[in-house]
């Protein structure tokens, strides 16, 4: 064979193994039904586990069927975390009685400083959605509550929120912070503000937001760490990755959600930036632009210094992979296509997705893998918008190798690595709230929610408008 032929030939195999890895059974149909049905038993198995074990607890460590309080003292982290859940899924007694539970037992009156972006993602997010899914006010004012609790993390020089409050005495703590923790309130402390009258939750979230957004650097870039006394960064990588990323779904979705232009602005001025410095294109996206049709996930977004727009590290990984939900619900089908083919080759590298994967050398660099949502919310959110059966086979095949991996006796367990496949002995309340939720909704039957009648928030708590301003 000559030199030629041989590249033709080896070009043809490459492109056939990206494909035979991008698309293993879309030829196949999926059933949605029965698929919808092995969730919620699944989902079931893992609630059960966490009922038997640590019911009143926060968490389920699955292996040595033990308990974890974030804050040595419960504050229902699964509970709440998984009401919403628990009535989508359509386990409706299960919910009443845990619904019941939480507004018996549940108190904020603790001498405990908490991490109130986990707080207000996780609690306060599934109190409001519950609230709204049920009508019971009591949710609603245990929102209330919390809310008044946690507005002193807004009293800093700059108006960014400190990361720690402590719930009794208002005691604030933690000056370094990041976009993801002072950015992603509004959806949370927006709609209590809609529902209870009360403005000042809306405004003191929305300016976090902004004056987020008011320290991008000269190029549209925002950076790792910034300290909310001084306002100043300190640590300037910029990406969509852990400590920034639900920054981004929050412009996005606070303009959907509230009609707020200022946020549709900082939104379309900060994704610009985001796909000039931050995104890796390869051959296969020029091939999708040209066609506009099939993708081999070439499209990928890494790091870069907020100031000069340096490529720092071709890293993405499990927590990256919201970034095609999010391009899908701004209309942006080609890049999302394209970006949920490359995380879906990350996740078959190993069969189950790793923390932080170098796209580049395609190496896994932290094998960690908690059970995280994001890979299965994208494809969520693109079988929607775009009703590819493709996605559905996506599904598929990620939550086989999701029960395959991570289903213990009593529940579902994390893996230390995901080369190994050796477990962590952890079960984290969005694997309830979101990773199960989102399964779900992929193979649910379309009434089950309507996507453009709901916002998620980013812990997976659908929030309806249903307030007229
Ligand atoms: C969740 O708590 C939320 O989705 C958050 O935005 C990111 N981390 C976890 C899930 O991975």
């Amino acid at each position: 064979m000559n030199d030629c032929k041989k590249l033709l030939c080896f070009s043809a195999i490459f492109v056939a193994i990206q494909f035979a890895f991008t698309l293993p059974s879309s030829a196949q149909s999926v059933d949605k039904k029965q698929m919808a049905e092995k969730v919620k038993t699944e989902f079931l198995h893992a609630w059960n586990g966490y009922k038997q074990h640590c019911w009143g607890r926060d968490d389920l460590k699955p292996l040595t069927k033990t308990c974890r309080d974030w804050y040595g003292t419960p504050i229902l982290m699964t509970p709440v975390d998984s009401l919403d859940s628990l009535y989508l899924l359509g386990f409706e007694k299960e919910a009443d009685r845990a619904r019941e539970y939480i507004v018996k037992n549940l108190s904020f009156d603790k001498d405990i400083s908490v991490q109130n972006f986990e707080i207000v993602i996780r609690v306060l997010g599934g109190l409001l959605s519950s609230y709204q899914m049920t009508g019971d006010k009591r949710l609603l004012a245990l929102a209330d509550n919390l809310g008044t609790r946690l507005l002193p993390v807004f009293d800093s020089p700059t108006g960014l929120p400190y990361k720690n409050v402590n719930l009794r005495t208002g005691k604030t703590s933690g000056a370094v912070s990041n976009p993801a923790e002072t950015g992603t309130l509004l959806i949370e402390f927006g709609t209590l503000a809609k529902l209870t009258g009360k403005p000042i939750y809306y405004d003191k979230a929305k300016r976090a937001l902004v004056e987020t957004y008011n320290r991008r650097s000269a190029i549209g870039l925002v950076g790792t760490n910034i300290n909310v006394e001084t306002g100043k960064w300190t640590n300037t990588d910029s990406h969509v990755s852990a400590e920034i990323d639900s920054y981004y779904e929050y412009l996005l979705k606070c303009a959907i959600l509230f009609g707020d232009i200022e946020c549709r602005t900082m939104w379309e001025d900060s994704i610009g930036k985001v796909h000039s410095y931050l995104a890796d294109e390869g051959p296969s996206m020029t091939r999708l632009n040209r066609t506009g049709t099939t993708t081999v996930g070439d499209l990928w977004y890494g790091h870069a210094d907020m100031n000069t727009g340096k490529r720092t590290s071709t890293t993405t990984g499990a927590l990256d992979a919201f970034f095609p939900g999010l391009l899908a619900l701004d209309g942006d089908l080609n890049r999302a296509r394209a970006l949920q083919d490359s995380m879906f080759l990350m996740w078959q590298a190993n069969g189950i997705e790793p923390e932080v994967y170098n796209y580049k050398t395609r190496k896994v660099e932290h094998g960690g893998y908690p059970l995280r949502p994001e890979i299965v919310e994208s494809t969520y959110i693109l079988y929607q918008y775009t009703k590819d059966p493709k996605y559905l086979a996506m599904g598929k095949q990620m939550f086989e190798d999701f029960v395959k991996h991570c289903r213990t006796d009593v529940a579902y367990a994390g893996l230390k690595n995901v080369e190994t496949k050796e477990k962590t002995d952890y079960m984290h309340s969005f694997v309830l709230a979101e990773t199960f939720k989102y399964f779900y909704l992929l193979f649910a039957p379309e009434k089950t929610l309507e996507i453009r009648k709901i916002v998620f928030n980013t812990e997976a708590h659908p929030i309806r408008r249903t307030w007229k301003n």
